[in-house]
């Protein structure tokens, strides 16, 4: 318990397994829940089974990610499985709140339309075809990060997965842009923010349900950024990331990013879909102490995610010789665009070592930071990363902004290292 509760003043895990974590599984094979929270070999079709299934194995060629939950499947990556400038499938977390659609499993598209309507000029009704011919084709490295990245790490803990700091990757997309999709429709003033609807079934099995139906502001949506893909990596949308088209609203909570994508309804109020209210994605709109029983009606709406950085290589616990330099290196992003800043601490924050920060690819890509870094003499130490955006707002060394359900937690990253 506490080793996952006080991130702050204990020693860093150094194992490639997860700290212990207190969470109830709700359902799932019992076979398979036996490995939640365990490094799991993916080959062995256990995810397939998690939900009720043989084949196909929905998780085929996920290597080295811990299972969160098996039903819906969740899983995070280990930070030094995403040391890729662009992170491969592979290595790329998986978060549903639902059931994967069959037509995803099957990997068919076949007579797949995407609609706009709600309030627009000309209610359109798209086919792949349509989009890849009407508009520009843009392919962007842009980051998915889920809103509950980081909630292992608040005291007292919150509901929902135990992420630590893998639910975050960097792919190549491509497809168009939604504001010109969305253009393209018209957009009415009357215009207020999206809804999003996927054909992924909810848990329940209830077709009349919504697993997630989010929505961002239209300004938001017409906004650099915003993308309907069907490509990931140069290769059609695998199963479990939205085959065989999504959204990208990066720099928003990864749920904006409709996987599944097959209506997008222009709103003339806050979107009211599945997960849109409540404590789902919603921050108190004052600060509030730890464990505080906050009031629906004083939750607001979750949009920029915080800014971060990652120390993707070397692992923790890694063994490095005394007194020689070896580089450390990882990445930043921040929902409010490029990053100003990366520097790395050897001595627990007391003084700071300026990184090397490449630029981003593009807008909303992961920052490729760099620094050499000598540990004096044989023993124990922690690298810390601490990364400021353009406006100069850098990552706390403690777990910021309690709220009910833990979401934009973005404490700086701590590695162990062992110099001999
Ligand atoms: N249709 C659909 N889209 C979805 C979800 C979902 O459950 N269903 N999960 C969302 C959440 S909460 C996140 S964090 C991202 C995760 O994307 P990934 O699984 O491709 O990593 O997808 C978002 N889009
Ligand atoms: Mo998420």
């Amino acid at each position: 318990m506490s080793e996952m509760m006080s991130h702050n003043a204990e020693k860093v895990d150094t194992t490639e397994k997860p700290a212990r974590r207190a969470f109830l599984k709700s359902t799932g094979l019992t076979a398979v829940g036996a490995f939640v929270g365990m490094n799991i070999p993916f080959k062995d079709n256990l995810m397939a089974m998690a939900q009720g299934m043989d084949v196909p194995d929905i998780m085929a060629g996920k290597d080295g990610l811990i299972l969160l939950n098996d039903r819906p499947v969740n899983a995070e990556t280990p930070a030094h499985l995403l040391d890729d400038d662009v992170t491969p499938y592979e290595h790329f977390f998986v978060r549903n709140n639902g059931l994967v659609p069959d037509t995803a499993l099957d990997m068919n598209a076949e007579g797949w339309t995407l609609t706009i309507d709600g309030e627009v000029e000309t209610p359109l009704e798209l086919t792949l075809e349509d989009l890849k011919e009407k508009f520009e084709v843009i392919t962007r490295r842009l980051v998915v990060e889920c809103g509950g990245n980081g909630r292992a790490f608040y005291t007292p803990g919150a509901s929902g997965n135990q992420w630590t700091t893998g639910a975050v990757g960097c792919a190549d997309w491509t497809g168009v842009r939604l504001g010109d999709v969305l253009k393209a429709a018209g957009v009415k003033d009357s215009a207020v923010y999206t809804g999003h609807y996927g054909n992924d079934l909810h848990l329940s099995g209830d077709e009349e349900k919504q697993a997630i139906s989010r929505g961002v502001p239209i300004e938001k949506a017409m906004a650099e950024g915003g993308m309907i893909a069907w490509e990931m990596n140069g290769k059609p949308i695998p199963a479990v990331h939205g085959f065989p088209l999504r959204l990208l609203n990066p720099g928003y909570p990864g749920s904006t990013s409709q996987k599944y994508l097959t209506r997008i309804w222009v709103r003339d109020q806050v979107h009211d879909g599945a997960k849109m209210g409540g404590y789902s994605y919603r921050l108190p709109a004052y600060p509030v102490a730890p464990g505080t029983e906050v009031p629906e009606e004083d939750m607001e709406i979750m949009t920029e995610m915080p800014v971060k950085s990652l120390i993707t290589f070397p692992q923790t616990g890694t063994q490095t010789p005394a007194g020689e330099a070896s580089e450390v290196r990882g990445h930043a992003w921040a929902g409010s665009g490029d990053i100003a800043s990366v520097d790395l601490s050897i001595d627990f924050g007391q003084t700071w070592i300026p990184a090397k920060l490449d630029p981003p690819k593009n807008k909303f890509a992961w920052q490729r930071f760099r620094a050499d870094v000598t540990l004096p003499e044989a023993g124990y130490y922690e690298v810390w990363a601490r990364a400021t955006d353009m406006n100069g707002v850098a990552q706390p060394p403690v777990s910021p902004g309690w709220n009910p359900r833990g979401y934009g937690n973005n404490i700086q990253h701590r590695i162990a290292l062992i110099a001999t």
